[in-house]
């Protein structure tokens, strides 16, 4: 793999940047969740993704691996993918593989995390005609290189899976597949994963395992800011929560302050006051319907060609061709 490594100067100052504005917001604290994907909170998704109640991965890669020669077949060749936010990269490969058995393809996965794109390497490296160009970048500048660097009939197919979107509140969403829209063209692809609604207690249990991996998950997120921030939280003084909002329709990760405490966070410059039972607001997860997805891909300004449903979990595959 040829790797763009980040050009950001200062990540860490970045990192600090975020977590400062985060956690001095006086209503709800909150920290933005794509900072849950260091090394250790990626291993620990990659074990979320094979447990009992989080049957999302499993659908996602269930519909990829099943229809994959479907949904290369309504693509015209040759095609350049750029991948948002790849994750280990295993459910891509089946498009790849069914890509290859047609022509030359570069595959360009756009990822903050670096361990990420090591384990897509890894993961996909094998492929016969596939050469991947990894982008340590944000999506949105990350993608704007790739559309760059697209050759002349070259149909470009953007995978934005395993409901990523979801992270996204409403309608920071509409605005996001706008802006991806903005950087391709019209008969570009956008193939768009997203989990469906479904029962409360079900959608409780995935983000509430017996495992107490999903927790694990969430206080890593504390326990990155002790590493790489120098703060002191004491991770045993929070506790991982997931709820329901109906009104957004999304599953809420928070953590509760077990406690009245003080946090300091050296290179944050930042010391913190929480009240005992207030909570640090971590993630949203969208759960969407699919009349909603429609709407969602006609403001956008795409049309959706094709959908595949799982019918063990309830998530969709989009095919959004641009107009
Ligand atoms: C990787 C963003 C799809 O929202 O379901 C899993 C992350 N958070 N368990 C999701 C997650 C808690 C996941 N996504």
């Amino acid at each position: 793999m040829i790797l763009r490594q980040a050009v950001t100067a200062d990540p860490v100052f970045e990192f600090a940047a975020e977590v400062q504005d985060g956690l001095l917001r006086t209503r709800q604290k909150e920290l933005p969740s794509k900072y849950l994907y260091d090394e250790v909170g990626s291993a620990l998704f990659e074990v979320i993704s094979a447990l009992p109640e989080y049957g999302l991965t499993r659908a996602d890669q269930r519909l990829l691996r099943e229809n994959a020669s479907e949904i290369v077949a309504r693509l015209t060749s040759p095609v350049l993918v750029a991948e948002l936010g790849s994750g280990s990269g295993k459910k891509t490969r089946y498009l790849l593989e069914a890509l290859d058995n047609r022509q030359q393809t570069r595959y360009c996965p756009i990822e903050i995390s670096h361990a990420a794109l090591t384990m897509v390497a890894r993961e996909l490296g094998d492929i016969e005609h596939i050469s991947i160009v990894g982008f340590e970048r944000e999506y949105l500048d990350g993608l704007l290189e790739v559309a760059d660097n697209r050759r002349a009939g070259e149909q470009l197919l953007v995978l934005f899976l395993g409901s990523t979107i979801g992270n996204l509140d409403r309608p920071a969403d509409v605005k996001f597949l706008r802006a991806v829209r903005r950087i391709m063209q019209p008969g570009d692809a956008l193939l768009l994963g997203t989990d469906l609604i479904k029962p409360i207690p079900q959608m409780l249990d995935a983000y509430d395992d017996s495992l107490g991996v999903t927790g694990a998950f969430n206080l890593n997120l504390l326990a990155r800011i002790n590493r790489e921030l120098g703060g002191n939280f004491a991770l045993s003084q929070f506790k991982h929560e997931a709820r329901f909002n109906p009104e957004t329709r999304s599953i809420e990760m928070h953590l509760r302050s077990a406690r009245n405490q003080n946090i300091s966070i050296t290179r944050a410059g930042l010391t913190v006051t929480f009240h005992e039972g207030e909570t640090i607001w971590t993630e949203s997860s969208h759960k969407y319907s699919r009349p909603e997805l429609l709407q969602l891909a006609m403001a956008a300004s795409f049309r959706c060609e094709a959908q595949w449903v799982d019918d063990e979990w309830p998530f969709a595959e989009s095919l959004l061709v641009a107009e």
